[in-house]
């Protein structure tokens, strides 16, 4: 792995993810959900892929957005309300549209692996998602047709410890990778906050998958620093005492000490800080002047004939603005 690179997209996910709270506070995006504290587990999983590997995210992805490349003024634009999933090219990042309903996209991801072994591709998809969503039925459906067909795909599961107010321990009895033996696949935990490890057990998966061998489930043992989003006060369900515990592992903090104990001098921080805020300013100026497309089009894209009842609705609309 090539650790500066790492250290220099897990800085830029921190300073995007700083930078995306303050734009909400100011009014220029509707909420937006912090992923400070999952940095590693983000960014090393998808540096551990082929560019062409699909990833599909949850709503707490930028930090693989930002390893992949992706647009990231597209990809705040679903958090303005201004586009469905994301205004970037899903396509050509092969990064599917952001996924809100917690768990669905499991799903999504088995049928896009199983579609991609029935066309013999040699690409795998990864999932992300929280350990609240593997309480979602939809994640024992995607596990167990991933298992039988063998389908190449990583279910990465980020354990932050939370799901909103939930904490880990009253969301499941048991350990989540351990959960893969029951249905025939390969399970695995790591930690969530080292990126190395993180690599490892995602370029192990990936290389499992393409060899036809079938899916992994990871689980990725991190912390999630900041609330769940924007419209959350985390200070009304756990300590700051458990905050500031968890705050000492920052795995930002850790992949620096890494590079300084490699010998790794303080003009690569300063020139990574640098480089992170050029671009944070740029997307920030990207998306203020973006305008709001028109309201009508949130009735487009599903429906190739809508039902009569969304007509009409969209033409109320339509005559409001
Ligand atoms: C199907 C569904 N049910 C409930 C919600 C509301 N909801 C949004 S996030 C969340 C918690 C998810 O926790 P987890 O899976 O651990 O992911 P994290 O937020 O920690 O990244 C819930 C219940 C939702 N978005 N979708
Ligand atoms: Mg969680």
């Amino acid at each position: 792995m090539d650790e500066r690179r790492c250290y220099r997209l897990m800085l830029l996910a921190r300073r995007l993810d700083e930078e995306a709270v303050r734009l909400q506070r100011q009014g220029e995006l509707v909420a937006f959900p912090p992923m400070q504290g999952q940095e590693a587990a983000e960014v090393a999983s998808v540096m551990a892929l082929r560019e062409t590997d699909q990833i599909f995210p949850s709503y707490r992805e930028h930090g693989a957005a930002v390893a992949r490349g992706v647009d990231l003024v597209g990809y705040l634009l679903a958090y303005r309300g201004a586009w469905n999933g994301g205004a970037y090219d899903f396509a050509g990042h092969h990064f599917a549209p952001i996924a809100s309903a917690v768990g669905s996209h499991l799903l999504h991801a088995v049928g896009w692996a199983m579609g991609r072994r029935l066309d013999s591709g040699d690409e795998v998809a990864i999932v992300f998602f929280g350990e609240g969503a593997t309480s979602e039925g939809d994640a024992s459906e995607a596990f167990n047709f991933a298992g039988v067909y063998r389908a190449p795909v990583i279910f990465f599961c980020q354990n932050n410890g939370w799901a909103i107010s939930v904490p880990a321990a009253r969301q499941t009895a048991g350990e989540i990778w351990r959960r893969a033996a029951g249905f025939g696949i390969e399970g695995a935990r790591v930690d969530g906050n080292d990126a190395r490890a993180v690599y490892e057990s995602v370029a192990e998966a990936a290389s499992r998958a393409r060899r036809g061998d079938g899916p992994t489930l990871i689980e990725a043992m991190t912390y999630r620093l900041g609330a769940h989003s924007t419209a959350d006060d985390d200070r009304r369900y756990r300590s700051s005492e458990e905050v500031a515990e968890r705050r000492a592992d920052d795995p930002l903090d850790r992949m620096r000490a890494t590079l300084e104990a490699e010998g790794v001098d303080a003009s690569f921080f300063e020139a990574a800080e640098l480089e992170a805020r050029e671009t944070i300013g740029r997307v920030r100026a990207g998306l203020t002047v973006t305008s709001d497309p028109p309201a009508v089009e949130m009735f487009d894209f599903v429906y190739a004939a809508p039902p009569p009842a969304l007509a009409r609705q969209r033409a109320e609309v339509g005559e409001l603005s």
